[in-house]
């Protein structure tokens, strides 16, 4: 388990960062990485390690591994103690099952992985094979996004990239393909899993409808920063809304000049 220390205190990290910024309330949000690999070779799988049934086959993820927050858990609880409270799980053979390798917790003795397990693992098998490099996902309810997400006039996809790139240059250089918007589906359900496989094609960060965001990276420093800087440019909205005014924001000749200078960033 030792070489998957760093990549367990970075998703602790972020967890703290997620409670701390007011975005995971009570269990809300839920972390995962693909780790495949980054086991060292003399790493002891548990004698019985337990099964459990998938509702999906994951025949591309057979044999992979993945770190995920165990449901239930508070992000300030994954900080405090990430390893009660974040479990190693490998995808069997056949890809309709998966292993509890770790912690089978002492604390926490049936510990089972985040309730958007499926989700998690339809994207992560979508990135595994279209994006390769990101293997974190990180989902967490940032109010002031599913704040704009309740208006008919701000979740329109590209009036509300329009409005969060005219915030802060930051917001356009750093997140150029900007938010992907997922209209309500049910918390949980594979409908949500295949409407966030679609709007990923074009984006590493989705705003789910009514319900939160969605960031996938390569790591979870950088699933967070995504979002980190779209809540900044919603803030600096409603700041400006809440004051009395409508902010002017950047003009088209401003965000184009932007695009051309950031081009490879
Ligand atoms: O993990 O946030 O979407 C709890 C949730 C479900
Ligand atoms: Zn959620």
């Amino acid at each position: 388990m030792e070489s998957l220390k760093p990549t367990i205190e970075e998703i602790a990290s972020v967890a703290n960062y997620l409670w701390q910024k007011g975005w995971a309330e009570r269990n809300s949000g839920n972390i995962s990485a693909r780790v495949t690999g980054m086991l060292s070779s003399g790493f002891q799988i548990s004698a019985s390690p337990d099964v459990s049934l998938l509702q999906e086959s994951f025949s591309r993820l057979a044999g992979d591994l993945f770190l995920v927050t165990g449901t239930g858990c508070r992000m300030r609880d994954v900080y405090q103690e990430p390893e009660d409270h974040i479990l190693l799980i490998r995808i069997t053979t056949e890809g309709d099952r998966y292993e509890i390798l770790f912690p089978v917790s002492e604390k926490i003795p049936d510990l089972q992985p985040t309730s958007e397990l499926i989700s998690h693992l339809m994207i992560h098998q979508y990135l595994k094979e279209h994006k390769p490099a990101r293997k974190v996902i990180v989902h967490t309810h940032p109010s002031e996004l599913i704040a704009l997400s309740h208006s008919p006039v701000y979740k329109e996809e590209r009036v509300l990239n329009r409005l969060l790139w005219g915030m802060l240059p930051e917001t356009l250089i750093l997140v150029r393909e900007g938010l992907g918007v997922v209209p309500y589906r049910t918390t949980g359900s594979i409908e949500l899993a295949r409407a966030s496989i679609r709007a990923l094609r074009d984006h590493d960060v989705l705003l789910w409808e009514k319900h939160g965001c969605l960031a996938v990276a390569p790591s979870a420093t950088e699933a967070f920063d995504l979002i980190d800087i779209l809540v900044k440019s919603a803030d600096i909205l409603f700041k400006c809304l809440h004051a009395g005014y409508t902010p002017e924001g950047l003009t088209d000749d401003q965000l184009d000049e932007l695009r051309q200078r950031f081009n490879h960033t």
